[in-house]
């Protein structure tokens, strides 16, 4: 209960998985995927029902890659604590298990994410990771991760990203520069066989966005199926009074190239690949910044749609 209507620090993170570990009832497995710039451990977590299988069709889920989106991974542990704990008997949950093993990384830049606790100028708005080998200047620290990843990186006129290390889109060297990135290409490769789904929460604007990010100009196949099992979830926030604006990433919110969604969708080969902007609107004033008594009512108002996500892709897949 207290870890879901509250902002979480780094270690509290940790702490609630290990707690999770302990004291859920369905197959839990907690670890590491690999250790940032810093040398923190990036921490994963795979939820299955006991009867699972191996290579079952799994949901992967990420969140934290911009370290001031906050309410993202919050998101994280309201799925994790509803999925492993199930404390609020939600009769959908065993369904959800038995339908996907699910795959989650709460805390993809976790180096960026102690930094926003810290104060000054680069504190609480800080959005990449903290790699310090391209700039002297703290001010110029780090790569964004998700314009970091390997498809069709800093590949297109108008490609959103920056060779800027000032930038708070540098790119960064070359594709996958960033151990946090390697990291996650790796552990998404590794299960490519059998995701069936992917989401990728950030914030804020309200936005689920499918491909392709990199660029405008360019369609992408099944763009309908994209969309009727986004709209599932779109459809069922809609009626919780949060309007979400659905459509392809470069054309509905700005080309942005090398981030995570292409990557699975281009190279890991998964289908339904998307990137989810959760609240505030677009036009609320609280930007990045949602004040910690909103987290509660957000993230179990966001479940709901996630659930009807789910269903509509057991039905497509
Ligand atoms: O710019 C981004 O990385 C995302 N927006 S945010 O405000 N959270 O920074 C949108 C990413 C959408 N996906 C791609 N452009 N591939
Ligand atoms: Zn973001």
């Amino acid at each position: 209960q207290r870890y879901r209507s509250k902002y979480l620090t780094y270690p509290e993170i940790l702490r609630f998985l290990q707690y999770v570990n302990t004291s859920s009832n369905v197959n839990i497995q907690v670890g590491s995927i690999g250790k940032s710039f810093e040398g923190r451990d990036m921490p994963f977590i795979k939820i299955q029902s006991n009867d699972s299988w191996p290579g079952k069709r799994t949901i992967f889920i990420d969140a934290g890659v911009h370290s001031r989106e906050w309410i993202s991974p919050a998101m994280a542990v309201e799925i994790i604590h509803r999925l492993a704990l199930n404390t609020e008997n939600d009769r959908a949950v065993n369904k959800l298990l038995e339908m996907f093993d699910w795959l989650i990384v709460p805390l993809v830049n976790p180096d960026g994410y102690v930094q926003t606790f810290s104060k000054g100028l680069e504190g609480r708005m800080w959005r990449k990771n903290r790699n310090k080998r391209y700039s002297t200047n703290p001010l110029c620290y780090g790569v964004d991760l998700n314009r970091n990843f390997g498809f069709q990186w800093n590949n297109s006129p108008e490609h959103g990203g920056s060779s800027n290390p000032c930038s708070g889109t540098f790119s960064g060297p070359r594709s996958f520069s960033e151990p946090e990135t390697l990291n996650m290409g790796r552990l998404l490769l590794s299960n490519k066989d059998h995701i069936a789904g992917y989401i990728s929460f950030h914030s804020f604007g309200q936005f689920f966005l499918y491909p392709w990010g990199f660029s405008s100009d360019v369609n992408i196949e099944d763009e309908p199926d994209l969309h009727h099992v986004a709209s599932a979830f779109v459809d069922r926030m809609k009626r919780k009074d949060y309007i979400y604006n659905l459509g392809g990433s470069a054309k509905t919110l700005y080309p942005a190239a090398g981030g995570s969604d292409d990557y699975v969708r281009g190279v890991v080969g998964v289908k339904y690949a998307y990137t989810v902007e959760l609240p505030p609107h677009e036009n609320s004033r609280y930007g990045f910044l949602l004040p910690e008594k909103e987290v509660k009512s957000v993230v179990s108002d966001t479940w709901e749609g996630l659930k009807s996500f789910a269903f509509r892709l057991q039905q497509h897949t």
